[in-house]
């Protein structure tokens, strides 16, 4: 089993009831939901003229491979009623892998770790809450050091 550190977040409609459904959604499709951070509701970062957004972190197992669980969550994003807007933009549901074990992976579709995931409050915060002492397989800190240096 992989052990996965997702960051979810929305803030078009019910916000705190989108990352909810997110999370049943992805219970469904097989992933075990083994920790769920506390919601916090967050300015938007990166393009500031939007609403706040609702954000949790999640930790799941699960045997899909990294793209596996790519197409997995874009499947529950368009799902959900995620439409394409612009980058950094409001959006119903995101749903982003920021750990996959500890393993570095870069493809033209998806790069592990989360390649913003340092610069992201709305993801530290919650994650640290969840498992403090994780190590960042590149930068080579744990993220509560991440926060504290953000
Ligand atoms: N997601 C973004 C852009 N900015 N800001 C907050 N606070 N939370 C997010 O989830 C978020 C964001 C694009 O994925
Ligand atoms: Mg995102
Ligand atoms: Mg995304």
């Amino acid at each position: 089993m992989h052990r996965v550190f997702l960051s979810i977040g929305s803030n078009i409609g019910d916000k705190e009831k989108n990352c909810y459904l997110a999370v049943e959604k992805l219970r469904e499709k097989g992933l075990i939901i083994n920790k769920i951070s506390p919601l916090y509701i967050t300015e938007p970062w990166g393009y500031k003229k939007q609403p706040d957004f609702a954000n949790i972190v999640i930790e799941v197992f699960t045997t899909f491979q990294p793209l596996e669980l790519l197409y997995l969550v874009k499947n529950i994003e368009k799902q959900m009623g995620r439409k394409d807007t612009f980058k950094y933009g409001p959006r119903i549901i995101d749903i982003d892998i920021i750990f996959f074990d500890d393993i570095v992976y870069e493809s033209p579709e998806l790069k592990i770790p989360h390649p913003k995931m340092q610069e992201r409050y709305f993801v530290l915060r919650p994650l640290c809450d969840i498992d403090p002492e994780f190590v960042h397989p590149l930068i080579k800190k744990t993220v509560k050091e991440l926060l504290e240096k953000l």
